[in-house]
């Protein structure tokens, strides 16, 4: 009987898990801390095997996780560069290693797209854009001047070079709006909190608004700017991309305006796309995240139903 076959011949028959190594980019913000719990809840569901690196936002650090991964012939890898250069060599070293790699959250500029099975996350230039086009729509009617400090995410990553552009190209055609500081944050509470008092002290009360590319920056900043008894959402327009708790929190506090969501939730996909791959099916080139864009008023109803 089939049983008794199952017996005498169990790895025949015990589908073999799968074990995926992926090398995340740090733990830096509350957005990561959410994408990581969904990886590592995912795979458990999957019952795919994870061997997870934190490489504290160090490419060198992922590059040798991806290589440690191939020395243990796992069967797919995953990836969320930290930054988009530089990982051809390690790439093809996978490729000659017959490892799939699956890139996750943020992208890679290499030329040749056969380095990676699909890349799965957000539209970082639509997030630039979106918050664009809510500022726009905010000052509507208002007199100039507008003037705009940015606090940018990691810098060569893509996030940060594509919500600098996404929102560039939404105000650059508007003469009352001026982007009169633009400095990195790396993506966290602190270095927003630092490089925002350093803002305070070179312009003060000229600043109108603050573009954060993420959450984390922008509530160091409005602790900067209490700090400097000014009132953040109110004296200074914020806006920043993620959507995390945090910031829910402070709109509904009334020290933030809105905020465009990036979904960090990405661990469902990963592990159907590790799936797939190891049955030899072909995905997608391009895996898109749907989000969309929270204001101030619908803060306090969204919160109960916020996942990160
Ligand atoms: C975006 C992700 C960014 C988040 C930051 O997908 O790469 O990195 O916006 C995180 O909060 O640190
Ligand atoms: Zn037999």
């Amino acid at each position: 009987t089939l049983v008794a076959a199952a017996i005498a011949h169990p790895s025949a028959f015990a589908q073999k898990k799968i074990v995926l190594g992926f090398a995340q980019v740090g733990a830096e913000s509350a957005w990561r801390t959410a994408n990581t719990e969904s990886i590592k809840s995912a795979a458990k569901d999957a019952g795919i095997e994870l061997k997870f690196s934190d490489a504290q936002q160090k490419q060198e650090n992922q590059i040798k996780a991806i290589r440690s991964f191939i020395a243990q012939k796992v069967d797919v890898i995953g990836l969320s560069p930290v930054v988009e250069s530089g990982w051809d060599t390690v790439l093809q070293e996978a490729k000659a290693a017959h490892i799939p790699v699956i890139l996750t959250d943020r992208a890679v500029d290499s030329k040749d797209t056969s380095l990676y099975v699909t890349f799965m996350g957000s539209d970082f230039i639509e997030e630039g854009k979106r918050a664009g086009r809510w500022l726009e729509e905010f000052e509507k009617g208002k007199p100039g001047p507008i003037n705009i400090v940015e606090l940018q995410g990691t810098v060569g990553s893509a996030p940060a070079i594509d919500r600098k552009k996404g929102f560039a190209d939404v105000i650059g055609g508007d003469p009352r709006m001026k982007i009169i500081r633009s400095q990195t944050g790396d993506f966290t509470l602190a270095k927003g909190k630092e490089v925002m008092e350093a803002f305070l002290k070179a312009e003060g009360k000229n600043i109108n608004v603050l573009y954060a590319h993420n959450d984390d920056m922008a509530l160091g900043a409005i602790q900067a700017i209490e700090e400097a008894g000014l009132k953040p959402g109110v004296d200074i327009t914020i806006i920043s991309i993620d959507g995390t708790k945090g910031a829910f929190e402070a709109m509904a506090a009334g020290k933030q305006n809105v905020v465009v969501e990036c979904n960090p939730l990405l661990g469902p996909q990963l592990m159907s796309a590790a799936k797939d791959v190891v049955a030899g099916k072909t995905l997608p080139k391009r895996i898109l995240t749907n989000e969309t864009v929270y204001t101030q008023s619908q803060a306090v109803a969204a919160l109960p139903s916020r996942k990160y």
